[in-house]
């Protein structure tokens, strides 16, 4: 199998593509940069030139740095254990104190500017309440799937306190056109007053955001990106959270991005100038390592642009793109720069009054109160179906559980994680009360779950044109993250209102949505029923122009709706429509879509043939963005055909090939018992062959047609009547 394109890191790639569409980022970068080198010399001259820096913050010749994990999850792997956190944190302090097992690995021109960074990371003791945590804050959110920036501002903890570190399933950074099969091990977007990452100073933003798999070695960070034996040594949190100190990558050459040149230098008048990464003691490099060359083996500038210019490239320094099995050092004039963002910047991190606000001065044993969580396989069942429930409970261990099924056998359970029958229709809601000895936590999560009877009493046409204002409290909504499906009275097929879902902004590209509809009974339908809705679309068509190359760039997004039928109360779901590109029923535009008039919408008929002797049916729309536009619907309907046409339709009839040659098949369906008579006839109505004539019982049905039937090439006839509703069909035979 291929192995994914893993990105340890993505920063670079943001910084590009935020320089190419805000030009004038390069302009605040130089300024930034210029200012920062005076406060630099200003230290170098005056170490206390900024007054509030207090000297006895200092913890064994250290600065503290409390940190929070929010572990962003869907219950997977990706929700890591404790002690998985507890070695990222632990591989951290090895690696900025340069006592990182690997030190005897950094090229030997390298080992006398090999720097220890003298900080020590801690878990947070007390959260922004004063409360006891272990400083792992878990959140169960599907956006870990995508995650980007959205993850980080919706569970940030004040940033002036923590340095917070986001783990989540899978990264997909905001505004990116990531590649198929790409995997990105972490970002973070520096100190909040560099604008270099485009995230403007937004301090929500500020932190890690990092792939579970890339924190620490064991856990699953012995798999990293799926690839045994890519074990990085927790190099990508060391990495990122260089960036968080406000480290550019040792590649990094804003000048030369900006005027088209490499990271060695470009060259006015025969002059290399070069900002490189704006530390001295890293030599320049062309690109960025890739892989895990021999120490000292690789050069990729040759010319005198500094002092260090002739020199090999550093690949192991921790801030390049190297694998992290061969990073093993910063250097003495990286720290000086982290020096200056933690007496600046990040000063209040490590102030003796934040180390007692966060409680990490105390190192002593703690157990902190438990914080109830649990989830559940399902939330809907038929009578008589079963729930898994698992406890999900964090921050101290829990090592008592007291469960309360509503409506549920048993109704009460201590088991950790119990199985539960529900017998009777209705909508109930579930209690957990996590214990350990310091104290307990209560979660009742209310009318989570659905039990329809197994013959649902919603029977015979249904017709929602949504014009009460609301959805059917017995519809589930279920968002991955920005707008959701609701109904709006702003737009409309008939009346004032209908379902919307609002996908031009908001929703993250790849994030879905869905709706999954109450039980229908379509057992006492006459016929084949059928699911009808209207709906209003349109493609997004984005024209970018990229300001360095004067290239403009046209894409077209279309977003993918499809629906599902359920007749297993929810357990296993059937796709019976699926549209993209053919899902638009208007032209490409660049704005957000709203139909203006009827002829905007569409009427989408779908059979429900395979489902038309089931007593409890749903239906789910299901919406996957991919960075496209608005979808509108309404006038949901469920009804058997009733013109003559749409009954013929029903039967689906198909005769493949055709023109025949050889044999052919007669395909259709039916939704019960039926009588039916298939005939054959020349082009002047002469009887040829009887094909079938007799009973067939419900479902798909296929009848041949052999090639003997017919006397020559020419054009014939098949009469099929299905129920009295009689259709005839042309066929041609070419010998
Ligand atoms: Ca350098
Ligand atoms: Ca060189
Ligand atoms: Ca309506
Ligand atoms: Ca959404
Ligand atoms: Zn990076």
């Amino acid at each position: 199998a291929q192995q994914p394109q893993v990105h340890s890191c993505y920063m670079d790639e943001i910084i590009k593509k935020n320089l190419k569409q805000n030009p004038e980022l390069g302009d605040k970068y130089f300024a930034y940069e210029e200012n920062l080198k005076a406060i630099q010399k200003e230290l170098e001259l005056n170490p206390n030139s900024f007054k509030n820096i207090q000297t006895d913050t200092l913890v064994n010749g250290k600065r503290i740095i409390p940190v929070v994990f929010h572990v962003i999850h869907i219950g997977g792997t990706e929700n890591i254990a404790k002690t998985q956190i507890e070695d990222a944190v632990a591989k951290m302090n090895l690696d900025y104190n340069r006592q990182n097992a690997d030190t005897a690995n950094t090229f030997s021109l390298f080992k006398s500017r090999a720097a220890s960074f003298d900080i020590e990371f801690r878990l947070a003791r007390l959260d922004p309440n004063g409360n006891c945590t272990d400083g792992i804050d878990r959140v169960y959110d599907p956006a870990t799937e995508y995650a980007q920036y959205n993850v980080m501002t919706a569970n940030s903890w004040s940033y002036s306190k923590y340095m917070n570190v986001y783990t989540v399933k899978f990264i997909y950074p905001e505004g990116m056109d990531l590649p198929d099969g790409a995997l990105i091990g972490g970002l973070s977007p520096f100190t909040p007053d560099n604008t270099l990452s485009g995230t403007s100073g937004d301090t929500l933003k500020d932190g890690v955001l990092v792939r579970h798999d890339a924190v620490g070695t064991i856990g699953t960070a012995a798999n990293f990106a799926g690839i045994p034996g890519y074990n990085n040594r927790n190099r990508v949190m060391t990495h990122e959270t260089g960036h968080f100190l406000n480290l550019y990558h040792t590649f990094q050459d804003i000048t030369s991005l900006l005027a088209g040149g490499d990271g060695c230098g470009l060259s006015i008048f025969g002059f290399y100038i070069s900002n490189g990464d704006e530390i001295t003691d890293t030599p320049p490099v062309a690109v960025a390592t890739q892989g895990c060359p021999a120490v000292g083996s690789v050069n990729t500038c040759d010319r005198s642009v500094s002092p260090y210019g002739d020199e090999p490239d550093m690949i192991e320094n921790f801030m390049d793109y190297s694998n992290g099995v061969c990073q093993n050092a910063f250097t003495n004039d990286q720290k000086t720069r982290i020096t200056t963002t933690l007496t600046t910047t990040r000063q209040s991190l490590w102030s003796k009054e934040n180390l007692i606000a966060t409680g990490v001065l105390d190192t002593t044993a703690q157990l902190c109160a438990p914080t109830a969580d649990f989830y559940y396989n399902r939330t809907m069942v038929c009578e008589g179906g079963t729930v898994a429930f698992t406890d999900w409970s964090y921050n101290g261990a829990t090592d008592a559980w007291e469960w309360t099924f509503d409506g549920g056998t048993p109704s009460s359970s201590t088991e950790q994680n119990p199985t539960v029958t529900y017998d009777t229709e209705g909508i109930y809601n579930v209690t957990l009360r996590a214990i350990n000895a310091t104290g307990d936590d209560i979660l009742t999560k209310s009318a989570l779950i659905k039990v329809s009877a197994l013959t649902t009493a919603q029977s015979g046409s249904y017709y929602e044109d949504f014009e009460t204002g609301l959805m059917s409290s017995e519809w589930e909504v279920h968002n991955q993250n920005g707008n959701q499906f609701s109904v709006v009275d702003t737009v409309a097929y008939d009346g004032t209102h209908c379902l919307t879902l609002g996908n031009f902004y908001g929703n993250s590209r790849f994030s879905d949505d869905h709706l999954i509809t109450q039980a229908f009974n379509l057992t006492s339908f006459s016929g084949v029923p059928k699911l009808k809705f209207k709906t209003a679309y349109a493609g997004k068509r984005s024209i970018v122009n990229n300001p360095l190359t004067g290239v403009t760039d046209t894409t077209d997004y279309f977003d993918n709706l499809k629906v599902y039928v359920s007749y297993t109360c929810g357990q296993t779901w059937n796709p019976i429509y699926n549209k993209s590109t053919t899902l638009p029923t208007v032209a490409l535009m660049e704005t957000g879509f709203k139909p203006s008039d009827l002829t905007e919408w569409r009427e989408e008929v779908v059979s429900l043939t395979s489902y038309y002797s089931k007593p409890n049916v749903r239906f789910k729309f299901y919406f996957k963005s991919a960075g496209g536009n608005n979808l509108y619907i309404d006038d949901i309907n469920i009804d058997v055909p009733t013109t003559i046409d749409e009954i013929l339709a029903s039967y689906n009839v198909n005769i493949v090939p055709n023109p025949i040659k050889d044999d052919a098949v007669i395909f259709f369906e039916t939704a019960k018992n039926e009588n039916v008579s298939i005939k054959l006839y020349d082009i002047v109505g002469k009887e040829l062959a009887n094909v079938f004539d007799g009973n067939v019982e419900y479902g798909s049905h296929e009848f041949n047609l052999n090639s003997n039937l017919f006397n020559s090439s020419g054009v014939y006839f098949v009469k099929i009547k299905i129920d009295n509703y009689e259709m005839v069909k042309k066929v041609i035979f070419n010998k």
